[in-house]
Formats: structure tokens, C-alpha cells, sequence
């Protein structure tokens, strides 16, 4: 893209930001509650960044609301979201993957109109192996009266997102960030501290010949699932006519800023492992700011049948099946489930 090769003076997170609220789309409120999560994502990046040497690689010896085991990283960056946001008063409480229950923010600080969902470590398996994670957040508006928000305020379809982004922690840390005006990526610019924009508009291709899923678990999907990932694999010689290449890295922020960045079609799917859970992804912490990011980059994303972003959330951890990326091809996958309805 030319922003990141031109001699044009760079831009700044922060000046973006002004710019979106001069031109009416964001309001001082949100643009500040933005940078407070890009501030608490530089901490996060460093303490990533540290590894072995941080003392901050391993298990945390704890289980998280659902059951899984947390990772030390995962513990320290859940504090510093929190920590970072309670008191900048855009906010009127958090909620977390890490957390059983929202948050109201504390009495002692002023409360705002946005409520804040995120995932603050996802891919946090990866870290002990040094491979890219990430950190996810949405924003959504607090219901109008409401002043101590309780978990259900947040279970708010996808489509009434005012903000989501994500901060990945690879080789370098970017935030790719939606507003409702596309898809924008900015890096850290480590020696100055502050994220430049480097990719205004991402753009997802229609089509592709790449998809990202977890094969070991192709006996426990449903019929349609099995069919249309055999019709992938099947290449030129089958019923697709073009050959697919495989990637998976296990760690959806980085899975999906690669579609972001050169398309293709990232699945989770449904799996008879445990039937009592719908996918392995959370609907508000992961599905719905992924979706939102990947619509405003031109791309769509579905839970197989309907498009993510329209659900009506029963619960602030529920799972959903995702299929998102290049929208030719998520269209297809969701074709394969449709006929099979
Ligand atoms: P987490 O939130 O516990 O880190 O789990 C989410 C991660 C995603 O980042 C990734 O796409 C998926 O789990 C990988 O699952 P699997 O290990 O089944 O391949
Ligand atoms: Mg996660």
C-alpha cells in the first residue's frame, strides 16, 4: 500500500482518530477509549516481547471461566486492560473472556456510555512456542438508562459494534482497527511508541485458493462440512477446479491477518468433540469483532448458515461456528450447509 512507502508525512493512530471525529464519525469519548486500549496493547506487547526472559511464560496454575488452564500471559493482560480502562471514564463497564461476569466500572470513577468486550491474550497456547498471538476487542454502546451495566446489556447483536479491532504481537505489533468506515492497519513504531498507520482500506480478495481450519478434527464434523473441505482438497481434479493451499496457525488473530492482509477463508466449525458447545469461538469476544473487521475489508462472515454479525446473543461466552474471509468462497461453504438444511 502506499501509505507505508511514501514520503508522505505519517500518520498517527491519534491523528487518525481526530480525523474520524472531525469528519463526524467518531466522538471524543470513543477516539479516547480507543487509545486507551492501544496504550494497554503496547504494555501487552512489551510484556509478550520479554518471553522467557519476563519470567511470564507458562501456566498461570489457574482455570478460567471455562474451565481452561490460563496462561501467566494471559493473567497479566487481562490486568492491564482492565487497569488501563477503569478509570479513563469513556467506559461503563468490561467484560472478558477471562472473566465469569462483566464488570461495572468502580463508583469511584466516572462512568461512560461504551461498554468494552475483549479477549485479551487469544491464541495464548502459542506462546510458550513463540508464535504470533493476539489480543481482540468490540465495542458497543451501553442501553440508553442504563448507569451499572449487568451481563445481559452486552448481549447485543454483532451489527450495533460502534468499534472492534485487534492488536497482533509478531514479528512486528500491529492494531487493525474498524470504526464503521473500513478496515485500517497500524504498526508500532517501537523507537517513537506509537502505532502509524500503514494500510488505510484493507481490502479482502472476493476469492481465493487458501483456506485455514484444524483437519484433525474432520471426523467430528457435520455432513456438509466434510463435503465441502473434500471438494477443497480435491483440487483442479474435483468439482471446485482449483487447487487450495492449507494454513493454520492456531491463533485467530494471526489467521485472520493474513486473510485481512492476501484472503482467503479462516473455519471453525461445528464438532461433535462436546455437543454441548456450538463452536470453539466466543460470539463477543471473538466472532463478532473478527466479523466486523473482516465485513468492513470487504469480506463475509458466517456462523455456516447466517451471517455472525445479525445473531441475537444468549450468553456473554457462548460459542459460535465461524467461517469468515474472502466472501465468493464463504458464500460457497455456506452454500454446502444450506443444502443440506
Ligand atoms: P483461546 O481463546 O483459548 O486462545 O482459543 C482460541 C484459539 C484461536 O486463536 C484459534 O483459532 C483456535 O483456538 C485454535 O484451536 P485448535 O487448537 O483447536 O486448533
Ligand atoms: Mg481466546
Amino acid at each position: 500500500s502506499p501509505d507505508s512507502t511514501s514520503n508522505a508525512k505519517p500518520i498517527s493512530l491519534t491523528h487518525y482518530l481526530i480525523d474520524e471525529q472531525r469528519a463526524g464519525r467518531v466522538n471524543a469519548d470513543l477516539r479516547l477509549l480507543i487509545e486507551v486500549v492501544a496504550r494497554a496493547c503496547k504494555t501487552i506487547a512489551v510484556a509478550v516481547g520479554k518471553g522467557a526472559l519476563g519470567g511470564v511464560l507458562g501456566d498461570a496454575g489457574t482455570g478460567n471461566v471455562q474451565g481452561e488452564a490460563q496462561k501467566k500471559l494471559d493473567v497479566i493482560a487481562n490486568d492491564v486492560l482492565l487497569e488501563a480502562n477503569a478509570w479513563g471514564g469513556h467506559l461503563a463497564g468490561l467484560a472478558s473472556e477471562e472473566m465469569e461476569h462483566s464488570q461495572p466500572i468502580p463508583d469511584v470513577y466516572p462512568r461512560g456510555n461504551y461498554l468494552l468486550l475483549f479477549d485479551p491474550l487469544d491464541g495464548s497456547s502459542n506462546i510458550d512456542v513463540n508464535v504470533s498471538v493476539g489480543t481482540i476487542f468490540s465495542v458497543l454502546h451501553c442501553p440508553d438508562g442504563v448507569n451499572t451495566p449487568e451481563d445481559q446489556h452486552y448481549l447485543q447483536a454483532g451489527t450495533t459494534q460502534v468499534a472492534a479491532g485487534y492488536c497482533i504481537y509478531g514479528p512486528s505489533t500491529m492494531m487493525v482497527l474498524t470504526v464503521g468506515n473500513g478496515t485500517h492497519a497500524f504498526t508500532l513504531d517501537r523507537e517513537h511508541g506509537s502505532f502509524i498507520l500503514t494500510q488505510r482500506g484493507m481490502m479482502v480478495p472476493q476469492e481465493t485458493q487458501e483456506f485455514a481450519i484444524n483437519m484433525s478434527n474432520r471426523r467430528h464434523w457435520d455432513a456438509p462440512m466434510q463435503h465441502y473441505v473434500d471438494d477443497l482438497l480435491a483440487g483442479k481434479d474435483g468439482v471446485r477446479g482449483k487447487d487450495f493451499n492449507m494454513r493454520w496457525i492456531a491463533s485467530m488473530v494471526a489467521d485472520v491477518h493474513r486473510i485481512l492482509t492476501r484472503g482467503g477463508i479462516f473455519i471453525y466449525p461445528w464438532d461433535r468433540k462436546d455437543p454441548s458447545k456450538p463452536g470453539k469461538l466466543r460470539l463477543m469476544y471473538e466472532a463478532n469483532p473478527m466479523s466486523f473487521l473482516v465485513e468492513q475489508a470487504g469480506g463475509a462472515a458466517t456462523d455456516g448458515r447466517t451471517r455472525i454479525m445479525d445473531i441475537a446473543p444468549s450468553g456473554l461466552h457462548q460459542r459460535v461456528p465461524v467461517f469468515l474471509g474472502s466472501k465468493k468462497e464463504v458464500e460457497e461453504a455456506t452454500r454446502y450447509h444450506l443444502k443440506h438444511d
